[in-house]
């Protein structure tokens, strides 16, 4: 029971900054799996009650499960991110919902409840903690993205556009302001680590350039691996 109340006041801290307003962990029937199978069941009531949607995929328009701006409540594994807008909310600057756990449930507060209109996670699309990058279009993870799980000598479309990241898994990842691995660079590895009964979720996460000591719209290659000089966050072991 203790460790349920600890559970609870420590996912309590990590979501409340950032929109959740309560959480607290599903009971053993509900939350025991044996997998990492990342998802996001999304209710339309308090308390994870109500109409659901049980999403395990990106979802630009919450309008096509009839739950566009309905979300009171979620309980899900992985790092997930909600916008106002449909397509990820590509123009706008204010907050954006986050929901990061494992197997864990939560009530949305005011600002985010009744708001989300899309959503994805963040991560590996081959496995929860798998090691990979996402990146930005615009700030607080907004709009379009360039990811992946091995180097990049130049990002396409998204060139010099860089407005956030994430890192998710163990390893670290070099983000240079220069093409094909050239200029200042600065190293990036997960900050966060959440462990439900042996399953990991390790990210780290900029919702600014400025967070990275970098320029905003500045990055253009992405190297795996810690190969600068300048780090944020901590090698692992971690555990
Ligand atoms: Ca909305
Ligand atoms: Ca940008």
């Amino acid at each position: 029971m203790l460790e349920k109340t600890k559970m609870k006041i420590a996912v309590c801290a990590l979501l409340c900054l950032y929109g959740l307003a309560s959480a607290t962990a599903p009971s053993a029937e509900e939350g025991s799996r044996a997998d990492d199978f990342r998802y996001l069941t999304g209710y339309a009531s308090p308390n994870w009650t109500g109409v659901y949607y049980q999403f395990a995929e990106y979802s630009p328009d919450l309008s096509v499960v009839f739950l566009d701006d309905a979300l009171e409540s979620v309980c899900g594994t992985g790092y997930w991110i909600l916008y106002d807008a449909t397509d990820y909310d590509p123009y706008a600057t204010g907050i954006t919902c986050h929901f990061h756990g494992v197997n864990q449930c939560a009530n949305w507060d005011s600002s985010c409840s009744n708001v989300a209109s899309s959503l994805r996670y963040a991560g590996s699309p081959f496995g929860l903690n798998n090691d990979y990058y996402n990146l930005y279009e615009g700030k607080s993870f907004r709009g379009e993205e360039f990811q992946g799980d091995t180097d990049a000598a130049d990002l396409g479309d998204l060139d010099l556009k860089i407005s956030s990241l994430m890192v998710t898994g163990q390893s670290g990842w070099t983000f240079y302001v220069g093409v094909n691995f050239s200029g200042p660079a600065v190293c990036v590895y997960a900050d966060e680590h959440l462990t439900t009964d042996g399953i990991h979720l390790d990210y780290a996460r900029f919702f600014d350039m400025s967070e990275l000591g970098l320029p905003d719209n500045a990055i253009r290659s992405v190297e795996r691996g810690c190969l600068s000089d300048r780090v944020v966050g901590a090698s692992p072991p971690w555990r």
